[in-house]
């Protein structure tokens, strides 16, 4: 086995090297080298100093969260590494913490017992674990208000968000930025340098330090630990980790280091054992598990991406024209006529103009990124494009023409994508001659803010063709999730169910707001009315009455929805629709509209009655989860997990419940099936229960542990 930790020695200084790929996360052994390691430099009377750095592209990114799992499994989570940071901390010798890539967690947590830090410039430091639904767990909340104050530390560990090394410097957690590091060794020697000139100095322990842990007045202290906690409430709502974070630094206020400690310790087994983390440690590995696909090694070449091309500058194609210049790649941007055009470049540049007025970033960045795209009336450039999307109107007869025309413009080897929400990749591929090139990339809107891409394979996509837009969509900043060409793909086959139900439940009496409320309450970014009235109620009802004749005789339909497009009440662009709207777009109940439903419902001889936040919430996800049992089942979702990976990235779905696969799966199918058969009972074949879900109930199984089987045979 490869070492774990390296031990050089460079003109007195100890260099030791954490070597633990991919992230020298500090797994199994890692501790003990490196505890062993600071011994031997302690021991070594010519050792005046020490480094600590990480090999490859970064310093520690964190504990092994992979460990998490077996000590929640095993019950046992014993306070190895904070003794182990007493012991670093306890170092007689200097040790100068050397950070480049990201210093995480546990990685920081390293970082912060050593008596200095050098980092590279362009190093991030975080104390992500919220983002994993436990606090950190080896000293993180004692020591970093020591040494950045209250306020940074308790926004740092109940947000989780990665600070810039240069923000680090300035708040006092590093002591030397490093300009300039282009290898891991320029960083080594810069530390080395560093090194020498502290030693022989005495050593200053963060856990003595003390300056920085009152504001002026308890007062302040306590304004600034409420401020925190409002922060949390609202960007993190309805998850535990983030107030446990600030209750373990206000600890770091109030007790010794000591006890502070031990709080944090008591904060953090209640945290990894919640449901919470469990769901968050899945949804981190889910989201790295898409990328693997059995079928498309990680070997598989792909194309080289240097330029593209997208058709449409409507919300749409404008928005994933911005993803393609914020990624840094030239665009062409074409419509068919001009002030179609003009529009679309207006709107992106006023999106832009957003993001500079709320600091995301410069005015020259937002320049640089514009002078990247080229609109045009024309696909005379398109020879240049690697990649090509189409992201005009949903009809089949316009998207045909548009690859026709694409397949005889562009380079053999480009790729051909359809941005189609609800059209069949296999018919439009058919418009082309290559087949093979043409794929679904499906955005979200705004495509240049959702970090969701359902990646659609049709029956002739080649592998060459997946694998470049897989590692496209994570060049793009995106979540990409190979999925099957089914009507709705995933995503929206599964959120038609969860959105019949939610107009099946105001049909049935339920308040407009409270079916809302409920599922918002249960975590969704918004409610099910309000998105829809976001979204255009309009588009589904132009659907609706498209596919219409598809729609089986006898099988219950909601109809409220035509009612109010009749009306013309389309939703936020008409000002009206479910709810009302001003013109900031703020949304106010409309009882007229609450009573109304009810009169026709009563007409068409639908009961009215009493209905529970838990039975909205019931109809509604498990809607999505025996959908989801079916998609699974007919294999165009690769594990549970991806799907689960889609709610999460795409549809507002809180990842503290892991996703509605997780969610099903924690809750106990057994339970989930019995339900799905009594609204089957209840409302008929609309809730026919998916036989995955019957059979993996009666198995005693999860989603999760649907084909693994198959896996272990392989
Ligand atoms: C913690 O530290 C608690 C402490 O308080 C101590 C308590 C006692 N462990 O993301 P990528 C794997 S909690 C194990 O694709 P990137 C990852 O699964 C931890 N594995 O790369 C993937 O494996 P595979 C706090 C890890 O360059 C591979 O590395 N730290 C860990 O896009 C590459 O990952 C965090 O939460 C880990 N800690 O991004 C940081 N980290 O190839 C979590 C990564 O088999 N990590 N892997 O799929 C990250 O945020 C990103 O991975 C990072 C790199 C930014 C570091």
């Amino acid at each position: 086995m490869a070492e774990l930790v390296r031990y050089t020695e460079e003109d007195g200084v100890a260099v030791v090297t954490i070597d633990n790929p991919p992230v020298n996360a500090l797994g199994p052994g890692v501790t003990e080298a490196i505890d062993a390691a600071l011994s031997r430099a302690e021991a070594d009377a010519g050792v005046l100093a020490i480094v600590v750095i990480g090999a490859g592209k970064t310093f520690v990114a964190g504990a092994d969260i992979k460990e998490f799992a077996k000590m929640r499994a095993s019950r046992q989570c014993g306070p190895g590494h904070t003794e182990f940071l007493l012991r670093v901390e306890d170092c007689a010798k200097p040790v100068v913490m050397a950070i480049h890539g990201t210093a995480f967690g546990g990685g920081l947590e390293l970082a912060m017992a050593g008596h200095c830090r050098v980092a590279d410039a362009n190093a991030q430091i975080g104390q992500p674990e919220v983002k994993l639904g436990i606090i950190p767990g080896a000293g993180g909340t004692q020591r970093l208000p020591r040494l950045a104050g209250i306020a940074k530390a308790a926004e740092m560990c109940s947000l989780g968000e990665p600070v810039k090394a240069r923000d680090a410097f300035d708040a006092g957690v590093i002591d030397k930025l490093i300009e300039g590091v282009s290898r891991e060794s320029d960083l080594r020697a810069a530390a080395v340098a560093f090194a020498r000139e502290v030693a022989g100095k005495p050593v200053r322990k963060t856990r003595e330090r003390t300056e920085k842990l009152h504001a002026r007045t308890a007062a302040d202290n306590a304004a600034i630990l409420a401020n925190a906690r409002d922060a949390a409430r609202k960007k993190l709502r309805g998850r535990r980790a983030p107030l446990a974070a600030i209750d373990a630094v206000e600890a770091a206020t109030t007790v010794p280091f000591d006890r502070g400690l031990a709080r944090e310790r008591e904060l953090f087994v209640e945290c990894l054992f919640s449901q919470e983390s469990s769901a968050l440690i899945y949804a981190f590995f889910g989201e790295r598990e898409v990328a693997k696909i059995p079928d498309v090694p990680k070997e598989m070449p792909v194309r080289p991406i240097h330029s593209a091309a997208v058709v449409g500058a409507g919300t749409m194609g404008g928005g994933i024209a911005m993803v393609f210049a914020n990624a840094g790649i030239p665009v062409l941007l074409k419509e068919s006529d001009q002030a179609a055009l003009d529009r679309g470049l207006a709107t992106m540049r006023s999106n832009y103009a957003n993001s500079v007025k709320r600091g995301r970033f410069t005015q020259e960045d937002a320049d640089q990124r514009m002078a990247l795209v080229t609109p045009t009336l024309s696909y005379d450039d398109f020879s240049r494009a690697d990649v090509v999307i189409e992201a005009a109107f949903e009809s089949m007869a316009l998207k045909k023409e548009i690859f026709a025309e694409l397949s005889r413009v562009c380079r053999p080897d480009a790729i051909l994508a359809s941005n189609t929400s609800t059209l069949s990749i296999d018919e439009i591929a058919d418009a082309t001659t290559r087949p093979e090139a043409v794929i679904g990339t499906h955005f979200f809107s705004p495509a240049n803010v959702m970090r969701l891409l359902e990646v659609v394979r049709g029956a002739a996509t080649s592998k060459e063709t997946i694998a470049t837009c897989m590692q496209l969509s994570k060049r793009l900043s995106k979540v990409g999730v190979l999925v099957g060409n089914c009507r709705g793909f995933v995503g929206n086959r599964m959120f038609h169910p969860y959105r019949r139900e939610a107009q099946f439940l105001v049909e049935e009496g339920a308040n407009i707001e409270a079916v809302d409320r409920a599922l918002f309450d249960f975590g969704m970014a918004m409610g099910p009315l309000s998105v829809a009235d976001l979204a255009g109620l309009d588009i589904g009802w132009r659907i609706r009455k498209e596919h219409r004749h598809l729609e089986k005789p006898g099988v219950r339909q909601p109809f409220a929805e035509d009612r109010l497009c009749e009306m013309g009440r389309y939703g936020q662009k008409t000002r009206a629709g479910w709810y009302r709207y001003d013109e900031q777009r703020r949304q106010s109940p409309d009882t007229e509209i609450a009573e109304l439903v009810r009169g026709w419902s009563r007409e068409k001889g639908i009961e009215q009655r009493e209905i529970s936040s838990q039975e909205i919430v019931e109809r509604c996800i498990y809607a999505l989860v025996n959908e989801g049992a079916r998609i699974l089942e007919e294999g165009f979702a690769l594990r549970a997990s991806d799907i689960d990976i889609i709610y999460i990235n795409g549809y507002g779905f809180p990842s503290f419940r892991g996703g509605p696969m997780w969610y099903a799966d924690a809750i106990g199918l057994k339970k989930v099936y019995d339900l799905v058969s009594e609204f089957y009972r209840q409302h008929g074949e609309i809730w026919q229960p998916a036989p995955l879900l019957k059979r993996l109930a009666e198995e005693g199984k999860s989603f999760a542990e649907f084909g693994t089987e198959e896996k272990a045979s392989a």
